[in-house]
C-alpha cells in the first residue's frame, strides 16, 4: 500500500530542471572532496514537525491535511500508519537518516506503564521499516516539555517527582534509541530555565540539570549504549531565560559539571540567531572545542523574535554553515536533521516533499560553493597572511610563552611606532563569495 501514489522517488535533474519534484543540486553519490554528497551531508527527517505538527499556532487550529490521519481516528491505529507513512516519506526522498521524541511516535498513556507500552509497539514497527529500508536512527529523544506536569521545568522542576517522572521517561527514551542502534541521543532543555529569579533557585536547578545527565552518562554504560550524547543549546522559548542558551554557555556548563567527556552539541540555525550569533559562530564555537557533533537543519525569520524553525532556503547561510562543517572535518556520528516546520497555509501533503527538496537542494548547493571555496582555500590563505605576525619574530615568541610584559615592554620601547595594520578586506573577501555563488 501506498500513501504516495502519484510521487515518484525524487531524483537529481540537475539545475535546469523545471520538475519541482527533482533535485537541483543535490546528487546523493557525486563525489565532492572525496565523499559522496550524502556523506557530507547526512539528512535525517524529524518526525515531529513532518508528522505531529498539524498547522497550530496561538491563533488558530491544525490546517494540515493529512489523509492517513483522516482514515486513522484512534491514537494507536494512527501511530502505526503514519510509520509505514515517513518510511515511504523518507525512502521517495533518500532520507537515511530520522530522529524523533517518544512523544511523537506513540500516544501517551494516563500512567507512564502505558505509555511504554504503547512505545514497545511502535518501536517493533519502526525495528522492521528500518530493517526493510536501511534507514537509520540519527538520534532519539524525550520530550520533557508538552505535558502540563513539565510547567516548571523537567530535571530543573521544583518538583522532585517531575525530576523522577522525566528521569523514568529518558530511561525509556534511551533504551529503545538502544534498540534502534541510534548513532546518538539529544537533550533539548524544553522548559529548563525560568521566567523570573522571584522564585527560582537557579543554582539547584541547574545542578539538577547536571544531575540528570550524568545518570544518563551512567545508564548508558549500565546498557551498554554507545551513542553520541548531545546537548542542544537555545537562548529562549519556552521560558525566558534557557540554561541551555548557546555553545558557549553549554560549554561551560559542561565543563563545570565534568561532563564534557561525554557530551557534544547538536546546533541548530533558527536557536544560533535567537541567541544573537550566527550560525556559523555558533559551529565554529563548538568546533573549535572539539565539541561540534550534529545539526538541526532550519532557518529563523530575523524580523521576527521567536523559533519559526522554517526549511532552510538561504543559499548564503548554508554556504557558510557546510563551509564550517568542512572545515572541522564533517560529521562523524552526527548529521543535518530538519527541524523545520512547513508554514501553516503550506498544507498540502506535496508540500512535505517541497520543502524538504528546497532545505536539500539549499544544503547541498551550499556544500558545492563551500568545497570550492575549502578547495581554492581563499579564506583559509586570507586568514595566513592575516595572522602571519605570530609566525617569527615577537609574536612567535608570545605564542610560545616566551616573553612577558617586561620583554613586550622593551620590545615597544624600542620600536618608533606600530607599523600600518593591514586591512581586513571584509568588503573584498564578501564579493570573492558573491563570485563563487554566481561562477
Ligand atoms: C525546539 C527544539 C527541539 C529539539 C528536540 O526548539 O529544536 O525540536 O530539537 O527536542
Ligand atoms: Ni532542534
Ligand atoms: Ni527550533
Amino acid at each position: 500500500m501506498s500513501y504516495f501514489e502519484k510521487i515518484n522517488k525524487v531524483k537529481y535533474e540537475g539545475s535546469k530542471s523545471t520538475n519541482p519534484m527533482s533535485f537541483k543540486y543535490y546528487n546523493p553519490d557525486e563525489i565532492i572532496l572525496g565523499k559522496s554528497m550524502k556523506e557530507h551531508l547526512k539528512f535525517s527527517m524529524a518526525y515531529w514537525h513532518t508528522f505531529t505538527f498539524m498547522g497550530v499556532d496561538p491563533f488558530g487550529k491544525e490546517t494540515m491535511e493529512r489523509q492517513w490521519d483522516i482514515d486513522n481516528k484512534d491514537p494507536m491505529e494512527r501511530a502505526k500508519v503514519r510509520v509505514k507513512v515517513a518510511f515511504e516519506f523518507m525512502e521517495k526522498l533518500g532520507l537515511e537518516y530520522f530522529c524523533f521524541h517518544d512523544a511523537d511516535i506513540a500516544p501517551q498513556g494516563e500512567t507512564l506503564k502505558e505509555s511504554n507500552d504503547n512505545l514497545d509497539v511502535i518501536v517493533d514497527l519502526i525495528e522492521k521499516e528500518m530493517k526493510r529500508t536501511g534507514i537509520k536512527l540519527l538520534w532519539g529523544t524525550a520530550n520533557l516539555f508538552s505535558h502540563k506536569r513539565f510547567m516548571h521545568g523537567a530535571s530543573t522542576s521544583p518538583n522532585a517527582d517531575v525530576f523522577a517522572y522525566a528521569a523514568a521517561q529518558v530511561k525509556k527514551a534511551m533504551e529503545i534509541t538502544k534498540r534502534l542502534d541510534g548513532a546518538g541521543y539529544t537533550f533539548w532543555g524544553g522548559r529548563e530555565g525560568y521566567e523570573t529569579l522571584l522564585n527560582t533557585d537557579m543554582k539547584l536547578e541547574q545542578d539538577n540539570f547536571a544531575r540528570l545527565l550524568h545518570m544518563a552518562v551512567d545508564y548508558a554504560k549500565e546498557i551498554g549504549f554507545t551513542g553520541q550524547f548531545y546537548i542542544e543549546p537555545k537562548p529562549k522559548e519556552p521560558t525566558k531565560h534557557q540554561y541551555d542558551f548557546d555553545s558557549a554557555t553549554v560549554i561551560a556548563f559542561l565543563r563545570k559539571y565534568n561532563l564534557v567527556d561525554y557530551f557534544k552539541l547538536n546546533i541548530e540555525t533558527n536557536h544560533a540567531t535567537l541567541s544573537g550569533h550566527t550560525m556559523q559562530h555558533e559551529l565554529r564555537v563548538a568546533f573549535d572545542q572539539g565539541l561540534l557533533g550534529s545539526v538541526d537543519a532550519n532557518q529563523g525569520d530575523l524580523l521576527l523574535g521567536w523559533d519559526t524553525d522554517q526549511f532552510p532556503t538561504n543559499l548564503y547561510d548554508t554556504i557558510l554553515s557546510m563551509y564550517e562543517i568542512i572545515r572541522g572535518g564533517g560529521f562523524t556520528t552526527g548529521g543535518l536533521n530538519f527541524d523545520s516546520k512547513l508554514r501553516r497555509g503550506s498544507y498540502k501533503e506535496d508540500d512535505l516533499f517541497l520543502a524538504h527538496i528546497a532545505g536539500m537542494d539549499t544544503y547541498a548547493a551550499g556544500l558545492r560553493i563551500a568545497a570550492k571555496l575549502w578547495e581554492d582555500k581563499v579564506l583559509e590563505k586570507n586568514l595566513e597572511q592575516r595572522y602571519q605576525s605570530y609566525k617569527d619574530g615577537i609574536g612567535n615568541d608570545i605564542v610560545h610563552r616566551k616573553v612577558g610584559f617586561k620583554e613586550l615592554e622593551t620590545y615597544i620601547l624600542n620600536k618608533k611606532e606600530i607599523d600600518q595594520n593591514d586591512s581586513g578586506r571584509q568588503e573584498y573577501l564578501e564579493t570573492i563569495i558573491n563570485q563563487y555563488i554566481l561562477g
